[in-house]
């Protein structure tokens, strides 16, 4: 049986030499996360900002049966073009089946990082509670994962059609701490107040890596959600994003579309409906988030584990 986790050979030397890492997940580069060609320039852009911050990406997603943490460029070309989403639970039946190309989402990517060594993983926003979850039990699996692995998560908050009250309620069951990057608001995605006060504030990288360091010398076993909101300059009208994602819901019921087809289906709606606006501005989040996470590994990369 080939290996069921390949690390690709500069992550793995940066991870054995304690060099900062920073975990990408695939989904949002893919087709399922952002419109073609926005996609490969919104990763191109976020692997520039990565490594411009002096941290290596790790690009995660399935090739050929493998779990790849750190795709070559010929591996993240392929996984671009992947279609097939792939939560934390379909890694094990994925890699046995050979699966030749998956795209990993927060949890999928949260669990491989882990596996890898890596503790700090950048994205856009996380999954979450979905409006009306109490009908249809969606949470998404990423607030687990945050809850059972070591790793520090950087999003501009959740997606911005959940539930975002119910999120943090969640993460707050969950055990997960949320620090608010230079605000004391959890963002909304395209929005950077959402309306919900959050209670730990950061102010930059060390302060991540000592509550980071702290809790896991107490034990806690999980990891962290650093919210880091939209660039002010990029973020979109409140009102707008909130007509256009009632649109976008609207259609998706419409159309019957359920379980892990919902977000790439509001998604593309919601690029739609407001004529490329949030994709750009999706793009600069993540390049936000992309520096915030580089900065946040370097941090911890000079931070000795404590007991
Ligand atoms: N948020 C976005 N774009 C995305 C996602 C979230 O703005 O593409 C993806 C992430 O990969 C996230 C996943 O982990 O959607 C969550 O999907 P679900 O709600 O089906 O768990
Ligand atoms: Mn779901």
């Amino acid at each position: 049986m080939v290996e069921a986790l390949h690390i690709g050979s500069e992550v793995r030397a940066a991870v054995a030499s304690g060099a900062p890492v920073v975990a990408l997940e695939s989904t949002i580069f893919s087709e399922l996360g952002l419109p073609e060609p926005a996609n490969r320039k919104c990763f191109e852009r976020v692997r520039a900002v990565v490594r411009s911050s002096g941290a290596v990406p790790a690009l995660c997603g399935v090739l050929d049966g493998r779990a790849i943490v750190g795709a070559n460029p010929d591996q993240a070309e392929r996984l671009l073009d992947g279609s097939v989403k792939l939560g934390a639970r379909d890694l094990g039946p994925a890699v046995a089946a050979g699966l030749d190309v998956g795209v990993t989402t927060v949890s999928a990517t949260v669990t491989l990082a882990a596996a890898a060594g890596i503790e700090v993983f950048a994205t856009g926003g996380i999954g979450g509670v979905h409006r009306g979850a109490d009908r249809t039990g969606d949470v998404s699996a990423d607030l687990e994962a945050l809850a059972r692995h070591r790793v520090v998560v950087v999003s501009s908050g959740v997606k911005c059609f959940l539930d975002v009250a119910l999120t943090l309620e969640r993460l707050e069951t969950l055990g997960v701490a949320v620090l608010g990057w230079r605000t004391d608001r959890f963002p909304a995605f395209y929005v950077r107040d959402g309306g919900l006060e959050l209670t730990t504030v950061v102010d930059d990288g060390r302060e991540v890596a000592a509550a980071f360091r702290a809790a896991a010398a107490l034990g806690h076993p999980g990891g962290m959600l650093v919210a880091n909101p939209i660039p002010a300059d990029a973020q979109l009208d409140a009102g707008d994003v909130d007509e256009a994602v009632e649109a976008a819901e609207a259609a998706a019921r419409r159309d019957g579309v359920s379980g892990g087809d919902v977000t790439p289906a509001v998604l593309t709606a919601l690029a739609d409906a407001t004529g490329g606006a949030a994709v750009q501005a999706n793009t600069a989040l993540a390049e936000s988030n992309a520096a915030v996470a580089a900065e946040i590994a370097t941090a911890l990369a000079q931070l000795p584990v404590r007991r």
